[in-house]
């Protein structure tokens, strides 16, 4: 059991993140659906804050209990633990899912099959994030070098197909980090290919609106099954799936390992 002074240390708070974002939908779960966690309340901010407290917490060593996931450059940095969560509210299996608007594969045939045959590996998407955060790069120079430094990689995803000149779409993404360089590295092979690409960064819920309206035309980055889950079964049917970007990613609230608790239940009310 967590001592009652840590969370009152912690001022009954979970450090949250964009109000946006899916896990922030899920921390008010945690809150509502967990005993321990009656009386606590979520600070929501962005992600920037978040890590500038994580770290500030991490320096005092003081308690600190935080929305996390993987791939990010936070699990390599410092030495964090997901937190069990009996309830399952934060689900088993996420990956990344591939969703275009309806028609897409019609009126972009070549695109959709560049996209259909991109896939990356978690490891490889953690790696370059923390060489990002180690060089100071943004998402879309991270995205350009990487995409300079894998050309036998690359090249398999336009092996045969016929290049285009100047077809515009539009690739929506949020404002994560593993989505950003995920979207730009596509939007590099597009481009070379021949289309005329622009990336456009939204909240999860524009994000299938936008595409469930035919607004956009493609997306690599709602989070499933749970992240983004409600939304994509709000507008289930008006969108085509067209299959899985990564598998393996994680989500959850985190705690630095030297804090004792190890569950979502081990907290004081
Ligand atoms: N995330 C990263 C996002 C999706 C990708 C887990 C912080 C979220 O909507 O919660």
């Amino acid at each position: 059991e967590e001592s009652e002074s840590e969370s009152a240390q912690m001022d009954y708070t979970i450090t949250g993140i964009e109000p946006g974002a899916g896990q922030t939908e899920l921390n008010e779960q945690v809150i509502e659906d967990y005993d321990s966690f009656t009386g606590w309340s979520q600070q929501t901010s962005s992600t920037g804050a978040m890590l500038t407290e994580l770290d500030n917490a991490i320096q005092n060593e003081e308690p600190i209990i935080f929305t996390a996931w993987s791939p990010h450059y936070m699990f390599a940095k410092y030495d964090l633990k997901f937190l069990e969560d009996p309830e399952g509210i934060f689900g088993e299996g996420q990956y990344a899912a591939k969703i275009a608007r309806l028609g897409f594969e019609e009126d972009f045939p070549i695109a959709y099959e560049i996209l259909d045959r991109f896939e990356m590996e978690v490891g490889v998407i953690e790696d370059a994030l923390l060489l990002a955060q180690e060089e100071e790069l943004d998402m879309e120079e991270l995205a350009n070098r990487w995409v300079e430094g894998n050309r036998d990689f690359i090249d398999v995803y336009t092996e045969g197909l016929d290049p285009v000149d100047g077809k515009s779409i539009e690739i929506l993404t949020t404002q994560w980090n593993s989505e950003l360089f995920i979207s730009y590295v596509t939007s590099e092979i597009l481009t070379e290919h021949g289309f005329d690409v622009t990336v456009t960064s939204v909240d999860p819920s524009i994000l299938f609106e936008a595409i469930a309206s035919g607004s956009g035309d493609v997306t690599t980055s709602p989070w499933l099954p749970s992240t983004h889950g409600e939304l994509y079964d709000r507008y289930e049917g008006e969108f085509l799936d067209f299959g899985i970007v990564y598998e393996g990613s994680r989500i959850g609230l985190a705690v630095p390992t030297y804090m004792e608790v190890d569950s979502l239940e081990d907290f004081e009310a």
